[in-house]
């Protein structure tokens, strides 16, 4: 085992919208039956094929850091988190379709891992605002993953996927949505399965074949350029006005 290059990809999401048992679902390939809260974070590996049936086919190990997503009051824990976000090389966003505040989060969590949350507080809930064009530098690749599907009424399921589309271009991500408790959403051949596959590669190939594959130092340079160099530059907007 110890043979296999790796890469590190946070799962990052409020308590309770899922993250356990897709990251079960997908090292595992089989429903968790019994998730209780994570304390801190727990580590599972995916093997993966990166470009799979090509001739430059390897095979890697993907290790999904899952964060517990408790934000409690203390603000130690924001600085207890941040011990996981070192070296990341891609990020799993995941929220609750039945819970557009897990939706909203996401715009926290993610500033938070990519290290431009300056909010003094030290926790997560602050005001709504974000910055769209910290996305568009965004060196480390994103995926959006929006669980509960089966709990969302047939009736309600165009107006759910259109905000969840409106998701996925602020963070310039592509978006899975699926019930972590059906391993169907995730079978062989299925589209979702094609995403799931392609952000892998994606973040491999930054890793391993890019020039600078370095993200925590990139993350660092961009983070001191938004703040120095274009602070008035920056175009901000409520996600509220998304839901
Ligand atoms: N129906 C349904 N239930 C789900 C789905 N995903 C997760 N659950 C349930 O939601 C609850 C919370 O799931 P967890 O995987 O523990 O959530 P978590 O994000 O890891 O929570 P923390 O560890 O507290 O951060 C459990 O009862 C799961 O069985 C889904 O897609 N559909
Ligand atoms: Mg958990």
């Amino acid at each position: 085992m110890a043979s296999l290059d790796r890469v590190k990809v946070l799962v990052l999401g409020d308590s309770g919208v899922g993250k356990s048992s897709l990251v079960h679902l997908l090292c595992q390939n089989q429903v968790l039956g019994n998730p209780s809260w994570t304390v801190g974070c727990s580590v599972d590996v995916r093997i993966h094929d990166y470009k799979e049936g090509t001739p430059e086919e390897k095979t890697f190990y993907i290790e999904l850091w899952d964060v517990g997503g408790s934000v409690g009051s203390a603000s130690s824990l924001k600085s207890t988190r941040a011990v996981f976000y070192n070296s990341v090389n891609g990020i799993i966003l995941v929220h609750d379709l039945t819970n557009k505040k897990s939706s909203q989060n996401l715009y926290r969590w993610s500033l938070e891992a990519l290290n431009r949350d300056s909010s003094p507080t030290g926790v997560i809930v602050s005001n709504g605002d974000y910055d769209r064009e910290q996305f568009a530098e965004n060196p480390v690749p994103l995926l959006l993953i929006g669980t509960k599907f089966d709990q969302i009424p047939e009736s309600k399921r165009s107006e759910v996927l259109t905000r969840t589309a409106f998701l996925s271009e602020d963070f310039i991500a592509e978006e899975i949505n699926l019930d972590c408790t059906n391993p169907r959403y995730l079978a062989a051949g299925t589209s979702n399965a094609v995403k799931l596959s392609r952000f892998f590669d994606k973040v491999i190939e930054k890793r391993y074949f890019t020039r600078d594959p370095s993200p925590v130092r990139l993350s660092f340079i961009y983070c001191f350029e938004d703040e120095i160099n274009f602070p008035k530059l920056n175009k901000c907007r409520k996600p509220s006005s998304l839901f």
